[in-house]
């Protein structure tokens, strides 16, 4: 039996009215209702949110299963809320007060709503892409047998002008690769973007890309009431019209209405017998319904491809014809997207759907069917019937010290590799968690011992040729089940929604992975928008960037980075670090893995270095241990007379510890701060300030503390390889003069050396600068600048 029953298909459009009803009076109430309006008014949501409402209404009220998850597309919002509030998850407080503080978010946001947002969408083709590798990482777990009940569906619902977004074709692509299953995207084709309509036949370009790529396509053009005028006599002159009929016109007509309708149709094909008499058997009212009675205002039409797509697990792309505005009298017009209903308009939508003044947020207000029926319908609803949608899972216990093998010199990024490879030998817990990945840059960013021991996934095994040939490698790139490596293309978009969609698996699917992708650091900024994407969804990983900065040298200026830092420190969300050495770095990645999995905690950026440097020879204690981990420790403390400090971050140690070597020949008790952290150490202080400010007067951070060493007076000059305000703040702390070093100009290729002279980050650089800062004799192993 069809899943359309038609009692079924009463109940939903009765609701289906209700919810455009709710959507409409939430955005009229945001623009013209509340006593304060200010810069609450609202754009873009009106006829997008119409164009959605019986997708939407098939969606939640008929097709979804609990195990399913949903992104929607951003203008959609207000239909979202409505549904979640039928089914008594939103409450009427939030909606009154959608887009205001603490209201009902603009675009739906799985940390601010609290009405059960999957993903958050908003930046228009990431939560897109997000369904497809929320799908990957579902089938990651399934291989393991760490799934939790059934598998469901991955469900991005697109706009047409969203599909202009070129990282969906990049996690098309990585999709086909890893052979995705479940995932649907529905494309909302209103044939309207922001501007203006789209072009003509773009629904042939969509089809031929997604079947190339492997996936269905289900085409929803006729509703059913078309479908049946297709079948009078006459029927096949009016389809022809329809699909020859360009998005323009059919928008305008639409937006026109029945009249205009019986004119063009009549003008056009009034002269072919069958078909006039088919038009005029029709009331004005009656023939602009038939012509919108497009396949994504279709409830049975959509009822029954949804089914028809659950019996199998192919990937499905649904091409579903709408209209933008969708029962609204912004139907179809060009300009709609920020267009917004007058109040008479409202009032008029109003009378059509029998709301009384007063009654305007009551869940059954005007319907035809029983309230209590409704209600009993609404609480049976498949996907409303489990209590709670997002999951819990418990911690991984994160061993107490993270051993590292460590040799006289190495870099940041060879302890990154060695550190991996050392939990590779692991067999515990822990390990099992990890799940590692990397867009192209595996072997070049040091996972590749890490791999070889614990292979990459894939849900079918497949031999590495080289190694069953006897060819020697370096490298085992064998794909199985049970492998822990995500290997990707080149797509650093692709890299930070598969990290998001790793790192909300404990939430979405109820297994928690401990995510670490790797990438070259200047390429953070290729991927900026979707690691802020994943940072706002609260999703949390690892990311090891490197290598980084202009110690990059011969690499020149494309590869090396400089904003890099400063995203780190300003990203939401996101711890990041910048050690020197590779003891420093054991303890902060072993943060990571337990900040990454703490309720307040949050996702970790290392940025790391290929600079071999010399490694200090000590222990690691407790309170070392900790100001690691808080951002800063002094190396040589200052004393009481200290004229100048240095503070550091990452691979200049050297050139500040030779520079303080220099400075200390002229200058008294110079001090060396090593900077592990701007980010923790900025926060901690922004953080105490406001604390002071709100009444607690002890509190205290980090870096007052330890800049409680240096005396008033004395110059603080900081020196990171990246952009100089990355520790240019230090000086305020306690109202020091500062010099900031670092890099404000595209990089070069060059030696190390060269590089770090020509930007003055080299310890001749920074000792210019304490003599400039300094009174006092002139440095006297400083070199005249030539
Ligand atoms: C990355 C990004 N760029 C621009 C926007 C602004 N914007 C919001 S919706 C939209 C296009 C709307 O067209 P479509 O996707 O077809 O949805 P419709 O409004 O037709 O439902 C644009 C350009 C955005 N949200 N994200
Ligand atoms: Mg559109």
């Amino acid at each position: 039996m069809s899943a359309a029953r038609v009692e079924d298909v009463e109940y939903l459009a009765e609701l289906e009215r209700k919810i455009l009803w709710l959507a409409t009076w939430t955005i009229h109430n945001a623009n013209h209702l509340r006593p304060s309006t200010d810069g609450l008014k609202v754009g873009g949501h009106q006829a997008s949110s119409a164009s959605l409402a019986t997708i939407m209404t098939a969606l939640y009220l008929k097709a979804l299963r609990p195990e399913d998850r949903v992104a929607v597309k951003p203008h959609a919002s207000p239909v979202f809320h409505a549904i979640q509030y039928l089914f008594g998850r939103q409450t009427r407080e939030k909606l009154v007060n959608f887009r205001g503080y603490k209201g009902a978010q603009s675009y739906p946001s799985r940390t601010k709503d609290t009405d059960d947002v999957d993903f958050s969408t908003g930046s228009v083709g990431l939560g897109v892409a997000q369904t497809l590798f929320a799908s990957l990482v579902q089938d990651y777990l399934t291989a393991k047998g760490l799934g939790h009940g059934p598998e469901g569906k991955m469900i991005a619902l697109v706009g047409d002008a969203e599909m202009d977004e070129g990282n969906i074709f990049e996690a098309l692509l990585e999709g086909w690769k890893h052979g995705l299953r479940n995932t649907w995207w529905i494309v909302d084709y209103n044939r309207q973007s922001l501007d203006a309509v789209v072009r003509e036949g773009l629904w042939e370009r969509f089809e031929s890309i997604f079947r190339n790529f492997g996936w269905d396509v289900v085409i929803l053009k006729y509703g059913r009431l078309q479908q049946a005028a297709f079948r009078e006599p006459g029927g096949e002159a009016l389809r022809r019209w329809i699909d020859a009929c360009p998005n323009q016109l059919y928008s305008a007509l639409t937006f026109q209405g029945g009249k205009a309708w019986r004119k063009r149709l009549m003008d056009e094909i009034g002269d072919q017998g069958d078909v006039t008499a088919l038009i005029e058997r029709r009331s004005d009212e009656e023939l602009a319904q038939l012509m919108a009675n497009l396949g994504g205002h279709d409830l049975p039409s959509l009822i029954d491809a949804f089914e028809k797509a659950r019996a199998h697990d192919r990937p499905v792309c649904f091409i579903a014809y709408t209209i933008k505005g969708f029962g609204l009298p912004l139907a179809g017009h060009k300009d709609n997207h920020a267009g917004l209903m007058t109040p008479a308009q409202v009032e008029d939508l109003r009378a059509r759907h029998h709301v009384r003044p007063g009654h305007e947020w009551e869940r059954f207000e005007g319907l035809s069917i029983p309230p209590t029926q409704l209600d009993a319908f609404l609480k049976a609803v498949p996907f409303n019937t489990d209590g709670t949608r997002r999951h819990q899972a418990p911690q991984v216990a994160v061993p107490p010290v993270l051993d590292v093998p460590l040799q006289p010199a190495m870099s940041t990024q060879q302890g990154f590799g060695l550190l991996l490879n050392e939990i590779g030998k692991r067999e515990d817990d822990f390990a099992a968690h990890i799940v590692t990945t990397s867009p192209d840059v595996t072997v070049s960013t040091n996972l590749g011992a890490w791999v070889n021991r614990r292979q990459l996934f894939a849900r079918e095994e497949l031999a590495d040729t080289f190694k069953r040939e006897r060819i020697p490698s370096t490298f085992n790139w064998e794909f199985s089940p049970k492998g822990q490596h995500m290997e990707l293309g080149i797509a650093e978009m692709n890299l930070f929604i598969m990290l998001s969609a790793l790192g909300l698996s404990h939430s979405l699917f109820g297994e928690r992975l401990l995510p670490v992708g790797t990438l070259y650091d200047p390429f953070i900024e290729r991927g900026l928008d979707a690691l802020n994407y994943a940072c706002y969804q609260d999703a949390r990983f690892i990311l090891a960037a490197t290598p980084s900065g202009v110690t990059l040298a011969p690499e020149g200026g494309a590869h090396q980075s400089i904003a890099t830092p400063l995203i780190g420190m300003a990203q939401d969300g996101l711890a990041s670090f910048e050690p020197a050495f590779v003891d420093e770095l054991a303890v902060i990645l072993r943060f990571a893995f337990e900040h990454t999995q703490r309720e307040d905690g949050g996702s970790t950026y290392l940025r790391l270095s290929t600079r071999t440097i010399e490694q200090p020879r000590r222990t690691m204690d407790a309170a070392l241990a900790e100001d690691i981990v808080k951002g800063g420790y002094w190396l040589r403390r200052p004393g009481p007379n200290a004229q100048v400090v240095v503070a550091y971050a990452g691979a200049l140690a050297p050139e500040a510890i030779e520079a303080v070597g220099l400075i200390a020949e002229d200058r008294r008790d110079v001090g060396l701060l090593a900077v592990t952290s701007a980010d923790r150490l900025h926060a901690g202080w922004t953080a105490a300030q406001r604390a002071r400010e709100d009444g607690e007067y002890g509190a205290r951070a980090h870096v007052e503390t330890l800049l409680d060493a240096v005396p008033p007076g004395c110059a603080v000059i900081s020196v990171v390889d990246g952009h100089p305000a990355t520790l240019g703040w230090l000086g305020s702390v306690h109202g020091h003069r500062s010099r900031a070093l670092g890099v404000e100009r595209f990089g070069q290729t060059g030696t190390l050396q060269d590089l770090y002279r020509h930007y003055g980050i080299d310890a001749q650089g920074i000792a210019r600068a304490a003599q400039a800062m300094t009174p006092g004799r002139p440095i006297r192993h400083l070199r005249a600048v030539g």
